[in-house]
């Protein structure tokens, strides 16, 4: 799973990236230097399991650090976009490739309100960035349904089409943006659209995409620069309308994982607050930039919400949840006796099989049962994992 930070440019996205890959302690199995220009490793923060089993943890393909469970993830900073986007205006197209591969989207708006439609700097909140929110939104649908109504005259007017054709129809033309037939499904049933589609107008078509892209591509609003004083009306207008809403500093989050990574103070990535490491170490400069978001920033808002950003978009937007996977349900251990080794994330809903097929398909195909670490309780293949589950998984292989 993969989310795509996107937004107008001056929004703050690479920021916001930046942020949120800077990584205080790497992970040994993961390359934390960004994959491609564009691309990198985050984490989720959830809190471990290790402490309430009484054990001392030896984390593989993630980290714990004071009880909390960090977990790889995949970032993209997506190309800025501006409105017009679909019909060609900025970077046009390119973005499409990125929004393909993003299964939700972080939308990095300018609170502020320092910056017009197009990323220009503006007199100090003369914006209203709920105008992003609507045009961006649209922005993606209007692609969408330019790539769904490319041939649709042809594919609508097979004959005697049953729904489930349709669906497979659409879903194909759709696969280039990562579209799964179930969303499409979904979509049509959400639109009560079922039968011939030659006779659908093109309102019918919008209401339809309109569906998949809240399904397809959720999308959650990160309200940055936060920490200027005109972001502080805004913060409330961009809530209403039910959109999921995270109060944000980028630079802020930047700034503290930065000054971590120099070993100037401590700070994990969502802490509340910072402790400076040797007071002394720290230039007057320093310390009053430091001092400065704790007072606009820290204090006010209790995070500086990167953290807050990227775990809702796994655990709310994707429905993720955490399941440590062990050899032995005994000592908790790997084959070659790591404590808790992998906190692995998977679908809420997911099965013992499916989490069985996720590490290995000859594990899921020779599972015989599952036990629950905690209890000891046996667990059927059709068993539903509940997040912080400690599995066992017993296969004839
Ligand atoms: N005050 C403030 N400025 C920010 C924040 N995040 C980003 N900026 C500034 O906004 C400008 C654009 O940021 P950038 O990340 O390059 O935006 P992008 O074009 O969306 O990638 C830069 O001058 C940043 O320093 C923030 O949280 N607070
Ligand atoms: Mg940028």
């Amino acid at each position: 799973m993969q989310v795509g930070i996107v937004g107008k440019p001056n929004a703050g996205k690479s920021t916001f990236f930046s942020a949120a890959t800077l990584t205080i302690v790497p992970i040994a199995n993961y390359p934390f230097t960004t994959i491609k220009p564009n691309r990198g490793m985050s984490y989720l923060r959830t809190p471990c399991v290790h402490k309430e089993l009484g054990v001392v943890d030896q984390p593989k393909n993630s980290r714990c650090i004071d009880g909390e469970r960090f977990i790889p993830v995949e970032l993209i900073d997506c190309p800025g976009l501006v409105p017009g986007a679909s019909t060609g205006r900025g970077l046009g197209n390119q973005f499409l490739d990125d929004l393909r591969k993003a299964d939700a989207l972080v939308h990095v708006v300018d609170a502020s309100g320092t910056t017009d439609s197009e990323g220009k700097p503006t007199e100090a909140g003369q914006h209203d960035p709920m105008i992003d929110v609507g045009w961006l939104e649209k922005e993606l649908e209007a692609w969408m349904f330019q790539v769904l109504h490319k041939d649709w005259d042809k594919t609508s007017r097979r004959p005697n089409l049953t729904p489930d054709e349709i669906a497979t129809a659409i879903a194909d033309r759709m696969s280039g943006l990562g579209l799964k037939k179930f969303q499409v499904e979904e979509s049509l049933r959400l639109a009560s659209l079922r039968e011939r589609p030659a006779q659908w107008s093109k309102d019918d078509l919008m209401r339809l995409v309109g569906y998949l892209r809240k399904l397809a591509k959720p999308m959650l609003l990160a309200a940055n620069k936060i920490d200027l004083p005109s972001s502080k009306g805004n913060m409330k207008r961009l809530g209403e309308g039910g959109r999921l809403t995270v109060p944000v500093s980028a630079e802020a989050e930047l700034a503290l994982r930065r000054a971590a990574e120099k070993g100037l103070i401590s700070y994990k990535p969502g802490d509340h607050d910072f402790v400076p490491n040797e007071a002394g170490k720290l230039t007057p400069e320093q310390k009053a930039a430091l001092e400065m978001i704790r007072k606009q920033v820290l204090s006010p808002e209790g995070v500086t919400g990167v953290q807050e950003c990227i775990n809702s978009a796994f655990f709310k937007l994707l429905n993720m949840i955490v399941v440590y996977p062990v050899a032995d349900p005994e000592r908790l251990t790997d084959h070659s006796g790591n404590i808790l080794p992998d906190a692995l994330l998977v679908q809420k809903g997911s099965t013992l099989k499916d989490l069985a097929m996720k590490i290995h398909t000859d594990l899921g195909e020779h599972l015989l049962y599952g036990i629950n670490a905690r209890n000891k309780m046996r667990l059927g293949e059709s068993y539903v994992l509940n997040n912080g589950d400690v599995v066992s998984i017993v296969s004839t292989t």
